[in-house]
């Protein structure tokens, strides 16, 4: 199949709001830093969902979506040297190339090299996409469009993986898990890496909040546990995942649904003044004001993991932050894609962080649009799909 162009299958989002169709798709060889993958399994995450709400401002249509996965290199264009036929791959929406000033500067996982063309859902080489039908091209989506059997990635957003690993699993650690982990890294110290950019510093005895306890949300319960966090408030308007959250670490249940007091208020209550840290893994802003305002005064720190939609903006009383809460972001938790999903990879090898928790289905690429479904109706956390 090398330097040819492959028919596969694909799941393809026509427009928004619409069931994807799984139909055939033609997928051209990897160009020069480009690296085409097999992906084997692919898990949906809550951003897929909101990409295809069409409320995305970085989502085009008709596009491939999916970025949660795992997969075999089948070939690689001209100069790529870091990964070969048959490595075993996670695809990295946030692309680390080391050379740009983001890469270099030691406080960021942010990359450069070739966002200007994932969010526009082209490859960087000739602005193009490798994915097409009858000769209609297809727009990528992240940069690694998994829902489909076939996928070309930058090389500079493919981590490759322990070839023992089982893919089936480890897909997770290409989005919802290391990205709730926040303070794994930190906890864990060094990482061969140079300087560790975190994004809160979740000491021992400090009270979480978690806003949406699906699988985000979750991870970030798991870091808090093993930072030694003294209690972990998870808030979810889903009843069905308290069951599930105590085994990640959660402390105690709130459903604001069970309260007329604002929930910050119920929180600040419940704490002696506020928590320590809070973590809004949703994507609603009223909830991300919620989560900063139900910090403590003088160092309460509240970080924002959800995604929120275009033209939706936060507000708060900056006397909030006169008094010393803290607001931040994240993206995939901080952590150096290529370099740390590797590492991730083993430390759930060596069972020291969660993955099969997180799966609660299992189907094939045709059931996508009932993974989806499940996604919207809750009690579900991660519904892998194997292509
Ligand atoms: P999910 O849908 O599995 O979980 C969201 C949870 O929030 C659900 O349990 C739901 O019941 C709960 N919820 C919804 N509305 C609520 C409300 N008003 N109050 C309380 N709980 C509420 O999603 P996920 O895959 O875990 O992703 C969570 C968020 O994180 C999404 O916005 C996703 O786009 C975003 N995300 C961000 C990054 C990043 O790098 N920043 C990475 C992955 C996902
Ligand atoms: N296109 C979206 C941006 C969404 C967003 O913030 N994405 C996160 C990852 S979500 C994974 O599930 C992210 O990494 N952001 C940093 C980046 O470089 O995109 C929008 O709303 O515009
Ligand atoms: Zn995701």
């Amino acid at each position: 199949t090398q330097g040819q162009v492959i028919t596969c299958k694909a799941a393809v989002a026509w427009e928004a709001n619409k069931p994807l169709v799984i139909q055939d798709v033609q997928v051209a060889p990897p160009q020069a830093g480009e690296v085409r993958v097999k992906i084997l399994f692919a898990a949906l995450c809550h951003t897929d969902a909101y990409t295809l709400s069409g409320k995305d401002p970085e989502g085009l249509f008709p596009c491939i979506l999916g970025h949660e996965a795992a997969g075999i290199v089948e070939s690689v264009g001209e100069g790529v040297t870091e990964v070969q036929p048959g490595d075993h791959v996670i695809p990295c929406y946030q692309a680390e190339c080391r050379e740009c000033k983001f890469c270099k500067s030691g406080k960021t996982n942010l990359c450069g090299k070739v966002r200007s063309a994932t969010g526009v859902g082209v490859m960087l080489n000739d602005r193009g996409s490798r994915f097409s039908i009858d000769g209609k091209p297809i727009y990528h989506f992240m940069g690694t469009s998994t829902f489909s059997q076939y996928t070309v990635v930058h090389d500079v957003s493919v981590a490759k993986i322990h070839p023992q690993a089982p893919l089936e699993k480890v897909c997770l650690l290409g989005c919802g898990v290391p990205t709730g982990n926040l303070s794994l890294c930190f906890i864990t110290g060094t990482l061969g890496l140079g300087a560790v950019w975190n994004t809160a510093k979740v000491e021992s005895g400090s009270i979480v909040a978690i806003f949406g306890l699906g699988t985000v949300g979750l991870a970030v319960a798991e870091g808090a546990k093993t930072a030694g966090a003294s209690r972990i408030i998870g808030v979810d308007i889903d009843n069905k995942k308290f069951d599930i959250a105590k085994n990640f670490g959660v402390t105690e249940f709130v459903n604001p649904k069970d309260h007329d007091k604002p929930i910050q208020q119920v929180i600040v209550d419940l704490t002696d003044g506020g928590v320590d840290y809070s973590f809004e893994c949703i994507g609603n802003v009223s909830i991300m004001r919620a989560a900063l305002e139900c910090c403590h005064k003088g160092w309460g720190t509240s970080v924002i993991v959800g995604v929120a939609a275009s033209g939706q903006e936060i507000s708060t009383r900056p006397f909030q932050l006169v008094t010393g809460r803290v607001w931040k972001g994240t993206a995939f938790g901080g952590f150096k894609s290529r370099s740390q999903v590797p590492w991730l990879v083993e430390k759930y090898m060596n069972k020291e962080i969660k993955v099969d928790e997180y799966i609660t289905h299992n189907m094939t690429l045709e059931e996508i649009n009932e993974g989806f479904d499940l996604l919207h109706e809750g009690g579900c956390l991660r519904c892998v799909l194997s292509l």
